[in-house]
């Protein structure tokens, strides 16, 4: 079975574990593609650092820091405590010595003249990640939050992670734009990994910054609308909250409430111009969305979808994956 999954960071790395637990416990033969989203990606301090493919590769290598879910464990941060010594800004991002190995060996070899595909390769074959992890582009493309300018009634675009970081995502955001989007292509093997996949999954990522910055990429919202696969969705809205990050502020930024029928109807039915055959909602607090949504052409199943532990995340993915399978046409 071949399998595709358009995932963000801590949310997609985690379901994507689960989702290979399950494919080596059911047993299922499978080849699993991550496309990961590099909107989040942001060079500092002359290193291209890119946040969500190190979450998906670390996760997934068993090099994460399960506590804060971004990151190494085990991790020491004297390189961010000199940099602060010498005032370097900004201050507010925390790279920690042994991740920043990482940062030396991608941005060496970007200066080589590698295309981030081939690094993303290179760094997996260390973490063995156990899927093919592909950035959404080889192009670099930076997702920005238009906020309130200093001066009354202006405005001003600043980096996602200054954004989500510095700020926690406390100021309201406007808008949000993906620079570099219009001369960005998809990645070597994107497009084929969509329209060739037998399951396409949606897992429960920020659908704003994460999954929607993938689907900014000319040509992937295409695919996916068109793969013969069934494509099935996970809720990352649980009960009116996002089960983590901050979601719901970038969910009200384009103007789309904070709930888990709001967020399947954001993506839309195939049978109506939209993304999804299939969606999975909590059944504690959202089983009233599955009329709805059946209503709109979205095939919706109430299970539990909290990803306590390897297990129930595991169930999650089996989940979609039956769920696929009565969608399929
Ligand atoms: N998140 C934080 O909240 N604070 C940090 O200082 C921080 C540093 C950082 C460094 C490398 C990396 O790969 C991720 C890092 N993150 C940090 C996580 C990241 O900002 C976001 O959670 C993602 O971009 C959103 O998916």
């Amino acid at each position: 079975m071949r399998i595709t999954v358009l995932a963000g960071g801590i949310g997609g790395a985690r379901f994507t574990r689960g989702l290979l637990h399950h494919l080596r416990t059911a047993p299922i033969e499978s080849h699993v593609t991550v496309i990961g989203n590099t909107g989040d990606d942001i060079r500092l301090f002359g290193l291209q650092i890119c946040p969500d493919l190190d979450t998906v590769m670390y996760t997934l290598g068993g090099g994460i820091s399960e506590e804060r879910g971004w990151g190494r464990e085990d991790e020491t941060f004297a390189i961010k405590e000199e940099l602060a010594a010498y005032g370097v800004q900004p201050d507010w991002f925390g790279l920690g010595d042994r991740d920043t190995a990482t940062h030396l060996v991608r941005s060496q070899m970007l200066a080589a003249g590698y295309p981030l595909s081939a690094v993303t390769a290179a760094l997996c074959d260390r973490w063995q990640p156990g899927v093919e992890l592909l950035p959404m582009s080889d192009d670099r493309v930076e997702t920005h939050v238009v906020v309130d300018g200093d001066e009354p009634g202006t405005r001003k675009a600043i980096h996602f992670q200054e954004w989500w970081v510095r700020h926690r995502a406390g100021i309201p955001a406007h808008d949000f734009v993906l620079v570099g989007r219009d001369d960005a292509r998809p990645a070597p093997g994107v497009l084929e990994a969509i329209s060739g996949a037998d399951v396409v999954l949606l897992p429960p990522s920020n659908p704003v910054v994460s999954v929607g910055t993938i689907l900014q990429v000319p040509g992937v919202r295409d695919a996916v609308r068109t793969t013969a696969a069934p494509v099935v969705g996970v809720s990352p809205i649980v009960g009116g909250a996002p089960v983590r990050g901050m979601a719901d502020a970038c969910l009200t930024a384009i103007g789309v409430k904070t709930s888990a029928a709001a967020v399947a109807l954001h993506y839309g039915a195939r049978t109506a111009d939209g993304l999804l055959d299939g969606w999975l909602v909590h059944d504690e607090s959202d089983a009233d969305a599955v009329d709805e949504l059946a209503a709109a052409g979205i095939e919706t199943r109430a299970v539990p979808l909290l990803m306590t532990d390897l297990a129930a995340t595991a169930a999650i993915a089996a989940a979609a994956l039956h769920l696929a399978e009565s969608v399929r046409r």
